[in-house]
């Protein structure tokens, strides 16, 4: 069985020229979002990596072929498709052995970025441990898989729709770098702040990249989480988020939902419950994430440790 990847152009030129290129998941696109604003989310992140001087890559399992950059039509016909499979590192293979399609969370968006050679992707925020999970057992493969490939995740930190304090304990057991950008508190997605204290702070791309670097010249395996705070313009204070977040989860729990269903479920009903406010700031954040992944892909295509 040989591996399909299918590099765009585009995006092979860019690399083989150590230019700068961010990867972008397709999860965000086919379950984290409702159409039609998915698919103008998607466009417009790509257009910001550009704008920002960087090469985008979003990444997906198109019939059995991993691509990294997708072509126009085939990033509107996912983001209108139903029922797509939502692949983690557990059940990447398999779809893709079996000539199936499906969306990368974080943690196979992760796998198809180092198969390719690229160094920095940028997504909204990574998955984790979830309210609940010390009878549930529910934590994101996102964090095991920032254990071990070395892939810079821009984010605006973990989901706040999960247990954030046990997320970055499990992030600091994993020994994954958690990099606040500007800051020194954690971001919470939605909000700019969570209330934690962050392990590290940086202000620039450059400090990020040479981490980046120093890390692989010493052979440490695993990413960077760099948790970027949602622009204050666009965010909706914690205070407000929490009791609509316990609500969701409290309607979780009721209609039974768990496993790959979870998240999306919750972020559906936080935007029902927000009237749409949920996703005008999960769009401004997940740009705002582009932006300074671009950053930090240009200061890693000049760094030398
Ligand atoms: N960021 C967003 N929205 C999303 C996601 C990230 O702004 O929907 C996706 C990512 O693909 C992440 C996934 O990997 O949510 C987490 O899913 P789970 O909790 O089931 O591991
Ligand atoms: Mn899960």
């Amino acid at each position: 069985m040989s591996l399909n990847l299918k590099i765009a152009p585009e995006v092979s030129d860019a690399l083989s020229e150590n230019r700068p290129v961010v990867a972008l998941e397709s999860t965000i696109i086919t379950h984290g979002m409702p159409w039609p604003q998915n698919l103008e989310m998607a466009r417009e992140v790509e257009a910001t990596v550009r704008e920002a001087g960087a090469v985008p890559a979003t990444i997906a399992v198109i019939d059995g072929a991993l691509h990294v950059g997708l072509e126009s039509g085939r990033l509107e016909a996912l983001a209108q498709a139903k029922r797509v499979a939502k692949l983690s590192r557990a059940d990447m293979a398999a779809c893709m052995a079996r000539g199936g399609t499906g969306a990368t969370t974080v943690a196979a968006t992760m796998i198809g970025a180092r198969l390719a050679g690229i160094s920095v992707f940028a997504t909204g925020g990574i998955g984790g441990v979830h309210q609940g999970a010390e009878s549930s057992f529910d934590i994101s493969a996102d964090l095991h898989e920032l254990a071990q490939t070395a892939v810079t995740v821009v984010a605006a930190g973990a989901k706040a729709i999960l247990d954030l304090p046990k997320t970055f304990e499990v992030l600091e057991t994993l020994g994954v770098p958690v990099i606040t950008y500007g800051q020194d508190h954690l971001p919470a997605f939605w909000s700019r702040d969570a209330g934690l204290a962050s392990p590290l702070r940086m202000d620039t791309a450059a400090e990020i990249a040479a981490a980046h670097a120093m890390r692989a010249a010493m052979g440490i395996p695993g990413g960077q989480l760099v948790a970027n705070p949602i622009p204050p313009e666009a965010e909706i204070a914690r205070d407000e988020m929490l009791p609509v977040i316990t609500r969701a989860t409290e309607d979780a729990t009721r209609h039974g939902i768990s496993g790959k269903a979870l998240t999306p479920y919750l972020l559906q009903r936080i935007y029902d419950l927000t009237e749409g406010r949920s996703l005008t700031a999960n769009i401004a954040l997940v740009l705002n994430n582009a932006r300074l992944a671009a950053g930090i892909a240009q200061e890693l295509s000049v760094t030398r440790v």
